[in-house]
Protein backbone atom coordinates (compact mmCIF):
# COMPACT_ATOMS: atom_id res chain seq x y z
CA UNK A 1 0.00 0.00 0.00
CA UNK A 2 1.41 3.36 -0.89
CA UNK A 3 1.47 5.86 2.28
CA UNK A 4 1.07 8.79 0.90
CA UNK A 5 -1.72 10.21 -1.32
CA UNK A 6 0.51 12.61 -3.20
CA UNK A 7 2.57 10.12 -4.14
CA UNK A 8 0.34 7.62 -5.15
CA UNK A 9 -0.99 10.17 -7.49
CA UNK A 10 2.27 11.54 -8.83
CA UNK A 11 2.85 7.58 -10.16
CA UNK A 12 -1.12 7.34 -11.36
CA UNK A 13 -0.80 10.80 -13.28
CA UNK A 14 2.87 9.61 -14.70
CA UNK A 15 1.88 6.09 -15.71
CA UNK A 16 -1.72 7.80 -17.53
CA UNK A 17 0.00 11.09 -19.76
CA UNK A 18 2.48 7.80 -21.28
CA UNK A 19 -0.11 6.66 -22.89
CA UNK A 20 -2.40 9.47 -22.92
CA UNK A 21 -0.36 12.20 -24.55
CA UNK A 22 -3.18 14.54 -25.01
CA UNK A 23 -3.99 14.92 -21.34
CA UNK A 24 -0.41 17.21 -21.20
CA UNK A 25 -0.99 19.83 -23.96
CA UNK A 26 -5.09 19.50 -22.20
CA UNK A 27 -4.01 20.80 -19.07
CA UNK A 28 -1.38 23.40 -20.81
CA UNK A 29 -4.25 24.96 -22.51
CA UNK A 30 -6.73 25.06 -19.14
CA UNK A 31 -4.02 25.81 -16.97
CA UNK A 32 -2.66 28.79 -18.74
CA UNK A 33 1.02 28.27 -20.34
CA UNK A 34 2.25 31.44 -18.83
CA UNK A 35 1.71 30.49 -15.40
CA UNK A 36 1.50 27.27 -15.25
CA UNK A 37 -1.41 27.47 -12.57
CA UNK A 38 -2.29 24.20 -10.98
CA UNK A 39 -5.23 21.81 -12.19
CA UNK A 40 -7.50 20.54 -9.44
CA UNK A 41 -8.60 17.12 -10.04
CA UNK A 42 -12.35 16.23 -9.44
CA UNK A 43 -11.93 12.75 -9.64
CA UNK A 44 -9.75 9.85 -10.86
CA UNK A 45 -10.93 6.70 -11.88
CA UNK A 46 -9.96 2.79 -12.51
CA UNK A 47 -11.75 -0.23 -13.85
CA UNK A 48 -11.81 -3.89 -12.85
CA UNK A 49 -13.00 -7.04 -12.96
CA UNK A 50 -15.25 -8.69 -10.51
CA UNK A 51 -13.32 -11.95 -9.79
CA UNK A 52 -12.07 -12.80 -6.49
CA UNK A 53 -8.83 -11.87 -7.27
CA UNK A 54 -9.62 -8.38 -8.48
CA UNK A 55 -12.86 -7.64 -7.30
CA UNK A 56 -13.62 -3.71 -6.78
CA UNK A 57 -13.00 -3.86 -2.84
CA UNK A 58 -8.95 -4.79 -3.85
CA UNK A 59 -8.73 -1.98 -5.49
CA UNK A 60 -10.22 0.05 -2.92
CA UNK A 61 -8.26 -1.62 -0.29
CA UNK A 62 -5.49 0.80 -1.43
CA UNK A 63 -7.25 4.31 -0.55
CA UNK A 64 -9.21 3.04 2.50
CA UNK A 65 -5.87 3.04 3.82
CA UNK A 66 -5.05 6.42 2.98
CA UNK A 67 -8.04 7.80 4.47
CA UNK A 68 -11.09 7.70 1.59
CA UNK A 69 -13.99 6.82 2.85
CA UNK A 70 -17.26 4.74 0.79
CA UNK A 71 -19.54 6.94 -0.36
CA UNK A 72 -21.77 6.27 -3.09
CA UNK A 73 -22.53 3.01 -5.34
CA UNK A 74 -23.86 2.90 -8.55
CA UNK A 75 -25.28 0.12 -11.58
CA UNK A 76 -24.99 0.17 -15.02
CA UNK A 77 -27.44 -2.99 -16.31
CA UNK A 78 -26.58 -2.74 -19.89
CA UNK A 79 -22.89 -2.59 -19.34
CA UNK A 80 -22.77 -5.14 -16.24
CA UNK A 81 -21.02 -3.08 -14.03
CA UNK A 82 -20.94 -1.96 -10.93
CA UNK A 83 -18.83 0.84 -9.13
CA UNK A 84 -18.97 2.60 -6.24
CA UNK A 85 -17.35 6.10 -5.43
CA UNK A 86 -15.09 7.16 -2.69
CA UNK A 87 -14.12 10.67 -0.82
CA UNK A 88 -11.30 11.71 1.18
CA UNK A 89 -12.31 13.59 4.17
CA UNK A 90 -9.17 16.40 3.10
CA UNK A 91 -11.84 17.89 0.45
CA UNK A 92 -8.71 18.70 -1.51
CA UNK A 93 -7.88 15.56 -2.81
CA UNK A 94 -9.31 13.92 -5.71
CA UNK A 95 -12.44 11.85 -5.64
CA UNK A 96 -11.89 8.24 -7.07
CA UNK A 97 -14.27 6.17 -8.94
CA UNK A 98 -13.87 2.39 -9.15
CA UNK A 99 -16.00 0.15 -11.29
CA UNK A 100 -16.31 -3.33 -11.77
CA UNK A 101 -17.11 -5.93 -14.84
CA UNK A 102 -19.48 -8.44 -13.92
CA UNK A 103 -17.68 -11.16 -15.44
CA UNK A 104 -20.17 -13.73 -14.33
CA UNK A 105 -22.62 -11.79 -16.72
CA UNK A 106 -20.70 -12.52 -19.90
CA UNK A 107 -21.16 -15.38 -21.97
CA UNK A 108 -19.21 -18.48 -21.49
CA UNK A 109 -16.51 -17.65 -23.91
CA UNK A 110 -15.83 -14.06 -23.04
CA UNK A 111 -15.87 -15.68 -19.06
CA UNK A 112 -12.95 -18.45 -19.87
CA UNK A 113 -10.95 -15.73 -21.68
CA UNK A 114 -11.13 -13.46 -18.63
CA UNK A 115 -10.80 -16.33 -16.21
CA UNK A 116 -7.54 -17.21 -17.70
CA UNK A 117 -5.87 -13.46 -17.84
CA UNK A 118 -6.89 -13.30 -13.99
CA UNK A 119 -5.31 -16.67 -13.22
CA UNK A 120 -2.20 -15.40 -14.88
CA UNK A 121 -2.06 -12.91 -11.74
CA UNK A 122 0.69 -13.34 -8.77
CA UNK A 123 -1.70 -13.16 -5.65
CA UNK A 124 0.16 -11.10 -3.88
CA UNK A 125 0.27 -8.08 -6.88
CA UNK A 126 -2.95 -6.67 -6.21
CA UNK A 127 -1.14 -5.39 -2.63
CA UNK A 128 1.81 -4.27 -4.07
CA UNK A 129 2.19 -0.51 -3.51
CA UNK A 130 2.44 -0.15 -7.33
CA UNK A 131 -0.66 -2.49 -8.28
CA UNK A 132 -3.00 0.63 -9.17
CA UNK A 133 -0.51 1.73 -11.83
CA UNK A 134 1.53 -1.83 -12.65
CA UNK A 135 -0.80 -2.32 -16.03
CA UNK A 136 -1.44 -5.58 -17.18
CA UNK A 137 -0.06 -9.08 -15.76
CA UNK A 138 -1.07 -11.55 -18.17
CA UNK A 139 -0.41 -11.76 -22.03
CA UNK A 140 -3.51 -11.87 -24.21
CA UNK A 141 -3.96 -12.14 -28.12
CA UNK A 142 -5.57 -9.55 -30.18
CA UNK A 143 -7.51 -12.84 -31.80
CA UNK A 144 -9.23 -13.06 -27.87
CA UNK A 145 -8.98 -8.97 -27.57
CA UNK A 146 -11.61 -8.72 -30.66
CA UNK A 147 -13.73 -11.84 -29.46
CA UNK A 148 -13.86 -9.61 -26.00
CA UNK A 149 -14.26 -6.12 -28.23
CA UNK A 150 -17.80 -7.90 -29.93
CA UNK A 151 -18.80 -8.43 -26.28
CA UNK A 152 -18.11 -5.66 -24.19
CA UNK A 153 -15.92 -2.73 -25.19
CA UNK A 154 -15.16 -2.11 -21.28
CA UNK A 155 -13.49 -5.95 -21.12
CA UNK A 156 -11.40 -5.63 -24.03
CA UNK A 157 -10.14 -2.13 -22.90
CA UNK A 158 -9.19 -3.91 -18.94
CA UNK A 159 -7.88 -7.01 -20.61
CA UNK A 160 -5.51 -5.05 -23.12
CA UNK A 161 -4.44 -2.25 -20.39
CA UNK A 162 -4.69 -3.82 -16.90
CA UNK A 163 -4.89 -1.95 -13.90
CA UNK A 164 -4.05 1.66 -14.27
CA UNK A 165 -5.90 5.12 -13.85
CA UNK A 166 -8.31 5.54 -16.54
CA UNK A 167 -9.03 8.83 -16.86
CA UNK A 168 -8.50 11.96 -15.00
CA UNK A 169 -10.74 14.98 -14.38
CA UNK A 170 -10.37 18.39 -14.64
CA UNK A 171 -12.38 20.61 -11.77
CA UNK A 172 -14.06 22.99 -14.08
CA UNK A 173 -15.04 24.40 -10.60
CA UNK A 174 -11.40 25.10 -9.96
CA UNK A 175 -10.16 26.49 -13.19
CA UNK A 176 -8.92 30.29 -12.92
CA UNK A 177 -9.72 31.85 -16.48
CA UNK A 178 -12.65 29.93 -17.65
CA UNK A 179 -16.20 29.42 -15.90
CA UNK A 180 -17.82 26.43 -17.47
CA UNK A 181 -17.94 23.63 -18.85
CA UNK A 182 -19.54 24.13 -22.53
CA UNK A 183 -16.33 27.17 -22.44
CA UNK A 184 -13.92 24.18 -22.07
CA UNK A 185 -15.88 21.97 -24.41
CA UNK A 186 -15.22 25.25 -26.93
CA UNK A 187 -11.63 25.77 -26.17
CA UNK A 188 -11.00 21.69 -26.80
CA UNK A 189 -12.92 21.57 -29.95
CA UNK A 190 -11.22 24.58 -31.12
CA UNK A 191 -7.88 22.97 -30.68
CA UNK A 192 -8.82 19.98 -31.99
CA UNK A 193 -9.80 17.55 -29.36
CA UNK A 194 -12.54 14.86 -30.45
CA UNK A 195 -15.08 15.17 -27.60
CA UNK A 196 -17.39 12.12 -26.97
CA UNK A 197 -20.70 13.01 -27.90
CA UNK A 198 -22.74 10.04 -26.65
CA UNK A 199 -25.98 11.57 -25.33
CA UNK A 200 -24.81 14.63 -26.10
CA UNK A 201 -20.83 16.71 -25.02
CA UNK A 202 -22.37 17.64 -21.85
CA UNK A 203 -23.70 14.97 -19.68
CA UNK A 204 -26.14 16.27 -16.64
CA UNK A 205 -25.90 19.35 -15.78
CA UNK A 206 -27.12 21.94 -13.04
CA UNK A 207 -30.47 20.11 -12.57
CA UNK A 208 -28.69 17.15 -11.31
CA UNK A 209 -26.03 19.23 -9.96
CA UNK A 210 -23.33 17.97 -12.49
CA UNK A 211 -21.97 18.58 -15.52
CA UNK A 212 -19.51 16.42 -17.03
CA UNK A 213 -17.38 15.79 -20.40
CA UNK A 214 -15.01 14.29 -22.16
CA UNK A 215 -12.21 13.68 -24.81
CA UNK A 216 -12.56 10.71 -27.22
CA UNK A 217 -9.52 8.45 -25.64
CA UNK A 218 -5.92 8.70 -27.28
CA UNK A 219 -4.81 5.57 -29.64
CA UNK A 220 -1.59 3.66 -28.44
CA UNK A 221 -0.02 0.44 -29.59
CA UNK A 222 -0.64 -2.54 -27.95
CA UNK A 223 1.54 -5.52 -27.91
CA UNK A 224 -0.45 -8.47 -28.29
CA UNK A 225 0.83 -11.92 -28.03
CA UNK A 226 -0.10 -12.41 -31.75
CA UNK A 227 0.63 -8.98 -33.49
CA UNK A 228 0.51 -5.32 -32.36
CA UNK A 229 -2.18 -3.09 -32.86
CA UNK A 230 -3.51 0.45 -32.05
CA UNK A 231 -6.17 0.51 -30.11
CA UNK A 232 -8.47 3.50 -27.43
CA UNK A 233 -6.05 4.38 -24.38
CA UNK A 234 -6.95 6.61 -21.91
CA UNK A 235 -9.30 10.14 -21.94
CA UNK A 236 -9.27 13.70 -20.24
CA UNK A 237 -12.91 14.40 -18.35
CA UNK A 238 -13.87 17.59 -17.21
CA UNK A 239 -16.62 18.11 -14.11
CA UNK A 240 -18.26 21.08 -13.25
CA UNK A 241 -20.34 20.91 -9.80
CA UNK A 242 -23.33 22.96 -8.28
CA UNK A 243 -24.30 24.15 -5.12
CA UNK A 244 -27.49 21.83 -3.78
CA UNK A 245 -30.05 23.59 -2.04
CA UNK A 246 -28.95 23.11 1.19
CA UNK A 247 -25.95 25.09 0.02
CA UNK A 248 -23.63 22.02 -0.33
CA UNK A 249 -21.72 21.13 -3.43
CA UNK A 250 -23.17 18.08 -5.04
CA UNK A 251 -20.21 15.83 -4.71
CA UNK A 252 -21.09 12.68 -5.79
CA UNK A 253 -21.81 10.79 -9.63
CA UNK A 254 -24.56 10.40 -12.22
CA UNK A 255 -25.30 7.01 -13.32
CA UNK A 256 -27.02 7.88 -16.43
CA UNK A 257 -23.92 10.27 -17.57
CA UNK A 258 -21.50 8.25 -15.94
CA UNK A 259 -23.18 5.36 -18.30
CA UNK A 260 -22.31 7.70 -21.44
CA UNK A 261 -18.74 8.55 -19.99
CA UNK A 262 -17.71 4.88 -20.01
CA UNK A 263 -18.17 4.94 -24.00
CA UNK A 264 -14.87 7.40 -24.10
CA UNK A 265 -12.71 4.36 -24.63
CA UNK A 266 -15.00 2.62 -27.22
CA UNK A 267 -13.50 1.85 -30.77
CA UNK A 268 -16.25 2.14 -33.08
C1 LIG B 1 -15.76 5.48 -15.76
C2 LIG B 1 -16.91 6.24 -16.37
C3 LIG B 1 -17.72 7.03 -15.33
C4 LIG B 1 -17.77 9.42 -14.38
O1 LIG B 1 -17.12 10.40 -14.02
O2 LIG B 1 -19.01 9.42 -14.40
C5 LIG B 1 -17.02 8.22 -14.81
C6 LIG B 1 -14.91 4.75 -16.75
O3 LIG B 1 -14.95 5.06 -17.95
O4 LIG B 1 -14.17 3.86 -16.32
O5 LIG B 1 -15.83 8.31 -14.74
NI1 LIG C 1 -15.06 10.14 -14.51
Amino acid sequence: MHTNIDSLFAHLWQDYVSITPSAHKIHALLAGEKEAREIVNDHVAFRTFALDKTRLNTLAAHFLALGYEEKGDYNFEAKKLSAKHFEHPDDTQPKVFISELRVNELSEKAQTIIERLVDAMDADAVHADNFLYSGRHWAISKEDYDILLDESEYAAWLAAWGFRANHFTVSVNHLNHIDTLSDVNEQLKSAGFVLNSAGGEIKGGPEVYLAQSSTMADKAEVAFSDAAAVIPSCFYEFAQRYTMPNGERYQGFVAASADKIFESTNTK
